[in-house]
């Protein structure tokens, strides 16, 4: 890493330690801008969410590094893997990996952290989540919108990690995050990258267009996934992918042996030959 790099990091880790969030801009290639947009421009099919979390006018594509190469080389991006470094363990892994594209119309979702699935009292360190702009986002086409400091929050600030249409129906909590949320407006190819512990939301789209973004999400070697990988894609996939991504779809080991399978690394899996020795005495 070049010293400039090195001191950028150093600021982007200080950023999310203090308020939360921090804002790489230029953090696509202006190749992988155009790539991405282009294959999530042309899909023609739409995915529309179930609920208010989801969003009924917001269309999602789960395990989205399936669907090609530029998106696992943005999942792998350095500098996202320098922060996953810093805050996370050793042989941390990819959560999950989405395409999320915020149409017109679309309500805020509900204020939620990303690791509030996780039954670990705040302050914790489970995860880092990445909200990536393909489209420029404003305050008015559903920018991420985040609360500054809310990482360092109690429990009873934060009240409750996840609530469901909740924080509407509580004019308390919905003044307070009004005052203090901001709008993350960012040019397309910047990326927001925060705690897990942050509160956020995707916002409301009262623009004409459509709001396209990538978030990839990653967590602690111990923590369970939100994407079941090992069920979503073939191993003759995960085989054509790199190490690292390897690594982060759990085909790896949290020391001493945490992810295990009967007893080998699971990279063995890979190999065509592989058969579990459970099964070789059958
Ligand atoms: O789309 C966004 O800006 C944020 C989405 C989000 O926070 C989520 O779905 O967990």
């Amino acid at each position: 890493m070049n010293k400039q790099v090195a001191n950028d990091m150093d600021a982007a880790v200080a950023e999310i330690r203090l308020q939360g969030f921090t804002i790489i801009e230029n953090f696509l290639s202006s190749d992988q801008l155009s790539r991405a947009r282009e294959l999530l421009g042309h899909r023609g099919v739409e995915f529309k969410g179930r609920n208010n979390f989801e969003g009924s006018k917001t269309e999602r594509i789960y395990a989205l590094l399936t669907q090609d190469k530029v998106f696992q080389d943005i999942v792998e991006h350095p500098q996202i893997m320098a922060l996953c470094d810093t805050f996370l363990e050793l042989n941390y892994l990819l959560t999950t990996s989405q395409a999320i594209c915020i149409h017109p119309g679309e309500s805020p979702q509900p204020w939620h952290c990303d690791d509030a699935f996780y039954s670990i009292p705040r302050p914790r360190n489970v995860a880092l989540s990445t909200v990536i702009a393909l489209d420029d986002f404003s305050a008015k086409n559903g920018g991420t919108e985040v609360v500054p400091g809310s990482n360092n929050w109690t429990e009873l600030q934060a009240g409750g990690d996840y609530r469901d249409g909740e924080a509407e129906t509580d004019p308390e909590f919905a003044e307070r995050m009004a005052d203090q949320s901001i709008a993350v407006e960012m040019p397309a190819g910047a990326c927001v990258v925060f705690a897990g512990n942050t509160l956020h939301r995707g916002g409301r789209n009262t623009d004409s267009g459509i709001r396209r973004a990538l978030s990839n999400q990653y967590c602690q070697p111990w923590a369970r996934t939100i994407e079941n990988f090992y069920l979503t894609i073939p191993r003759e996939q995960v085989r054509e992918m790199s190490p690292k991504i390897q690594s982060l779809l759990g085909y790896s080991v949290h020391s001493p042996f945490m992810g295990q399978v009967s007893g080998s690394h699971p990279i063995k899996t890979l190999d065509p030959d592989f058969v579990p020795s459970v099964y070789r005495n059958h």
